[in-house]
């Protein structure tokens, strides 16, 4: 179990997890956020669970969420539009490798738009979504999963082999407390930078992570699909892809298969 009073009692952040609603079973950490964000929910409040039933992804894949991972929303009230959200993904994902770096010198890379992944294999998986109150957004909250202490044969076969966890990693459990602490720092330095405007320091951090550019990616996008060269990723966190046609294409959503090792 989770304890939450030992994440109370050692945090450091100044706002970001210093309400934390805890839950040992719940469908979705987003879910129960957005609900908690139309009841006027602090800022930075996290919303923490053991187990989740009903997990997502982006366009409502699930998240397969066993017992022993580290599955958690942060509710975020910065007035931000709707469209920031890609960005506030990219920034998560910084954190995260930060944190797998600073507590257990492991070396993360990223895939677009969402994946945290360790020698090849995904780690973690971000989802941003945007709580909309009428017209506006009222809140938008950050999902994190990451596979932490549970071994591969509790997630289904056909992940296997695109997967990992820390306790596979690490070869032992990791302390799920700590990881958390550390975790909302991280996010709360870098949710500091883009809010100071210099995102570019941390768009550089992740652009060093990201295995996939130079290569030649498929994507797959809502309704199109393109093949070509993995260039970079632009200020809005949309990513740039050259066609075969020399055409450059910015894809602002959509799955990335790289073609090339
Ligand atoms: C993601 O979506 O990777 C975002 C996952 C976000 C999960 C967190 S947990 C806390 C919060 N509450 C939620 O309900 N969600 C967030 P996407 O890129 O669409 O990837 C989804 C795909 O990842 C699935 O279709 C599976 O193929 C794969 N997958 C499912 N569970 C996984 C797991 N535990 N580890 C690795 N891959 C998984």
């Amino acid at each position: 179990m989770i304890n939450v009073g030992k994440i109370k009692s050692t945090i450091e952040t100044e706002l970001v997890g210093k309400e934390i609603r805890y839950f040992q079973m719940l469908s979705s950490t987003n879910t129960v956020a957005k609900d908690y964000a139309g009841k006027r929910a602090k800022d930075g409040t996290v919303v923490v669970a053991e187990i989740q039933t009903q997990g997502r992804g982006r366009l409502n894949r699930p998240w397969i969420s066993p017992k022993g991972g580290v599955w958690l929303s942060v509710i975020l009230r910065t007035k931000l539009a709707a469209e920031e959200a890609p960005k506030i993904t990219l920034i998560a994902s910084v954190a995260v490798a930060r944190t797998l770096h600073r507590l257990w010198n492991l070396k993360s890379e990223v895939k677009w738009p969402n994946d945290v992944l360790i020698g090849g294999k995904k780690i973690c998986g971000i989802l941003t979504e945007a709580s909309i109150a009428g017209k506006h957004v009222n809140a938008i909250i950050v999902g994190i999963g990451i596979n932490a202490n549970f071994d591969l044969e509790d997630l289904p076969y056909d992940l296997w082999k695109s997967t990992t966890t820390l306790k596979e990693v690490i070869g032992k459990h990791v302390n799920r407390e700590e990881l958390i602490c550390v975790l909302l720092k991280e996010f709360e330095e870098c949710f500091e930078l883009f809010k100071e405007r210099k995102i570019g320091r941390l768009l550089d951090e992740w652009r060093e992570m990201a295995c996939f550019l130079g290569k030649r990616i498929e994507v797959k996008s809502f309704r199109e699909n393109w093949a070509g060269k993995a260039i970079d990723i632009d200020e809005s966190g949309a990513l740039i892809v050259e066609l075969d046609n020399g055409e450059r294409k910015r894809v602002l959503s959509g799955d990335v298969t790289v073609r090339e090792i």
